[in-house]
């Protein structure tokens, strides 16, 4: 790919900017071998609808076959290594005075790559709970079938948020306060559809927050973001990354 520009107004505010606030989805993921949530997926699991298999209805439905997904998706997520965006976005967390990495993911790549300062809006996947009282529980007789909780009996899933659940209290409302509140809005690899996390950059905005927005794709965020940075984000955070310390270099002394 040849060198990625950009605009110095980006880099100025980046430089100057004391809070950052990432907001990231599944494409960050994407080239770690995450498969995102919108594409197709492929093999087993390929006549499924992955916004029809995280429901509660689906659950209760066929809690096998819910279960199943999930643990076919718990063990790639294991396997997967961070990508060279989620390290730039640990990076750039040592070189602004602060930053918050608000992410949609459940596995845990960011905090692996070694970002410190996450919340996490839609749970983790690894993380195992009662599906009645919420208890996390961590191991389970592997029977074939789903796993039932040892105190109460009802069936396991896993700790995270389905379509028509409310978000945890505490991550959705620091998530609202820093993203009204920051000095620039950073929204990468999300197709910026699912609320209330699709409402974050919109607080942003709001705020007159400068918003820069990176995917290969557009988004109903496009056209309000400040600059649109098209690529996938393990090109284009690094470079990102890269140009920041080139400007301080530059600027230094
Ligand atoms: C790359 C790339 C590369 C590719 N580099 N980029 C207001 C309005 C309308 C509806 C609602 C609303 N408020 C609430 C709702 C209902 C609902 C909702 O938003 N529905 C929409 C579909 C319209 N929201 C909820 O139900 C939420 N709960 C809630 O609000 O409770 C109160 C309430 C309930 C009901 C009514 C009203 C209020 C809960 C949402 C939970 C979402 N859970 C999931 C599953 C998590 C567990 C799991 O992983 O299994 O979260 S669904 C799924 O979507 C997952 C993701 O985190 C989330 C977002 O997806 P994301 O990350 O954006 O991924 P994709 O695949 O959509 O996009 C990938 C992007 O990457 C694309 O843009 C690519 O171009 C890009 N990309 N390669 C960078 N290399």
């Amino acid at each position: 790919m040849a060198e990625i520009q950009f605009h110095p107004d980006l880099i100025e505010e980046l430089h100057a900017a004391q809070h950052v606030v990432v907001l990231t989805g599944a494409g960050t993921s994407a080239e770690s071998g995450v498969p995102t949530f919108r594409e197709a997926q492929t093999g087993l699991w390929a006549k499924y609808n992955p916004e029809e298999l995280a429901t509660p209805q689906a659950f209760r439905r066929n809690p096998k076959l819910v279960w199943d997904w999930y643990t076919w998706r718990r063990e790639l997520v294991a396997q997967a290594q961070p990508n060279p965006g989620h390290y730039a976005l640990a990076e750039l967390e040592t070189l602004v005075p602060n930053l918050t990495l608000i992410t949609q993911n459940v596995d845990s790549l960011h905090q692996r790559a070694g970002s410190h300062n996450v919340i996490e809006l839609h749970g983790n996947i690894s993380r195992i709970v009662c599906s009645k009282e919420r208890r996390v529980v961590d191991t389970w007789p592997d029977t074939g079938d789903v796993p039932r909780c040892p105190h109460c009996n009802a069936p396991l899933r896993p700790d995270v948020v389905w379509f028509g659940e409310n978000l945890p209290q505490e991550a959705i409302y620091l998530a609202y306060k820093v993203s009204g509140d920051c000095d620039l809005f950073l929204c990468v690899g999300t197709s910026a559809l699912v609320h209330p996390a699709a409402s974050l950059p919109v607080a942003a905005i709001q705020n007159d927050i400068m918003t820069v927005e990176v995917n290969p794709n557009t988004t109903p965020l496009t056209p309000h973001a400040d600059f649109h940075l098209q690529g996938p984000s393990g090109q284009v955070l690094p470079a990102l990354v890269e140009a920041l310390k080139q400007f301080r270099n530059r600027h230094s002394g």
